[in-house]
């Protein structure tokens, strides 16, 4: 919110974010903030398996990007892994795989020109370097998954992770913060069923 101001608390302390003066004032990073509050308050990959829809008959495309992708494969895995778990049949889980993070949307526009899925997957993992690319393609990415869940009037999950370094993505991907894939393919699956329920 522009006054900064946010109807959303989060549980613990507050962080003095006026008083330079504080003691444990090193100067505020949002992005770091959000990072560490996120993953401490939440592991991303922890949920209830009884609180999931039943997901038999749905029909779940994937496009996977090529950077980074022991990274990005440890991703789609656990994604696949947890469709199956729900009840999503293999063959109906349309997995494809495109160069980077920037062909991401593209390669969802394919799918759902061709067979229609009742939602998409797009995983990528991009990493920060020296130059502002990173930026540009997080920003593509992020924008590009929004409008292809709005042309196409159905889910399109982003399951990208954008990291400062390699070790942040390793820990999201299978490490010590859980898999980012799982929490996708539960995020796709609570809005395929969703958009049923409401257009029944
Ligand atoms: C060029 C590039 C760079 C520098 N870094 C990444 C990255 O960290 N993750 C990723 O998925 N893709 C990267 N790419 C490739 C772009 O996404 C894209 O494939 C190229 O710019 C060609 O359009």
């Amino acid at each position: 919110m522009k006054d900064g101001k946010s109807k959303n608390t989060l549980p613990g302390p507050k962080p003095d974010l006026e008083n330079k003066d504080s003691k444990n004032q090193v100067g505020f990073n949002p992005a770091f903030f959000f990072t560490v509050m996120s993953t401490s308050l939440k592991n991303l990959s922890s949920y209830d398996p009884g609180s999931i829809p039943d997901a038999t008959g749905m029909t779940i495309g994937i496009i996977v990007s090529e950077w980074n992708e022991s990274v990005t494969n440890s991703l789609a895995q656990a994604a696949v892994d947890t469709l199956v778990k729900h009840g999503v049949r293999d063959q109906d889980i349309l997995l494809h795989h495109v160069p980077g993070s920037f062909e991401l949307p593209q390669g969802g526009q394919f799918l759902f020109e061709t067979t229609n899925p009742d939602a998409i997957i797009l995983i990528g993992c991009i990493i920060q370097g020296e130059t502002r690319h990173f930026d540009f393609i997080c920003q593509a990415v992020a924008q590009g998954c929004k409008d292809l869940g709005m042309k196409y009037n159905k889910p399109s999950i982003f399951g990208v992770l954008t990291t400062n370094d390699l070790r942040q993505a390793l820990d999201r991907s299978g490490g010590k913060h859980g898999n980012k894939g799982i929490e996708a393919a539960v995020t796709a699956i609570k809005m395929v069923d969703l958009n049923r329920r409401l257009s029944r």
